[in-house]
């Protein structure tokens, strides 16, 4: 595990790719290899929906995947299992609302970047107390690959935040592509998070770099 500053988690989060093994088409040991050569810039590692690894598959793939970011610098992020980050020494956690409270995860996690999902400012107050080092915001376009995505927010949700003294570092997530990017990095946030833009493309590293191009 490596420790960041507030400055370097702000770049971090420019380009933030989000995957588990359902997102694939492919090996995901690959399609994150390639992501990773296309310019991501950090990496959560989310194991969930229908079919999904569970069990000692989930660790062995976490590992896999842990190992091509270490090789590669590129921090990596656990999504929502505090258990598997602290056992992996991962970088990171992500946890939304319904998951462990942030406080807890904080406690458990020590200095581990902790990113968190809200949807209202009081949500945002509450995880930025309890210790966030960024926000995750959406669904901020249509998603296919959340199950129990909540109503899209559009860009407003990053302009209020904004608005209302939320300074803390913000990425946005939620139907990111190429081409939309650039108005959710102009709208207020540091950066986008996304799974299929890259996860499901049919050449995951020139997706990468389209993307990149977009937030530079
Ligand atoms: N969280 P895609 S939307 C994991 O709104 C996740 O908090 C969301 O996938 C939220 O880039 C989402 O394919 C799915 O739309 C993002």
């Amino acid at each position: 595990m490596t420790t960041f500053q507030p400055h370097e988690i702000e770049e971090l989060l420019q380009l933030y790719f989000i995957m588990g093994s359902t997102n694939c088409n492919t090996d995901p040991v690959y399609v994150l290899e390639q992501a990773i050569e296309g310019g991501i810039t950090l990496f959560q590692y989310r194991e969930k929906g229908a079919g999904s690894l569970e069990g000692l598959e989930k660790v062995r793939l976490a590992e896999k995947l842990y190992k091509v970011c270490k090789d590669a610098g590129i921090p990596f992020i656990v999504n929502d299992d505090v258990d598997l980050a602290v056992e992996l020494d991962a970088d990171g956690v992500h946890v939304g609302q319904e998951d462990a409270g942030a406080n807890f995860v904080r406690e458990k996690t020590g200095n581990k970047i902790l990113g968190v999902s809200t949807h209202t400012i009081e949500e945002a107050e509450k995880a930025i107390e309890d210790g966030a080092d960024y926000l995750g915001l959406g669904p901020i376009y249509p998603t296919i690959s959340k199950d129990d995505a909540r109503a899209v927010s559009g860009l407003t949700i990053i302009e209020n935040f904004r608005k209302n003294g939320i300074t803390i570092p913000i990425v946005g997530i939620g139907g990111i592509t190429a081409s939309n990017a650039r108005d959710v990095i102009q709208a207020g946030a540091n950066g986008v998070s996304l799974i299929s833009a890259i996860a499901a493309a049919a050449d995951v590293k020139k997706a990468s770099e389209e993307l990149k191009r977009a937030v530079l």
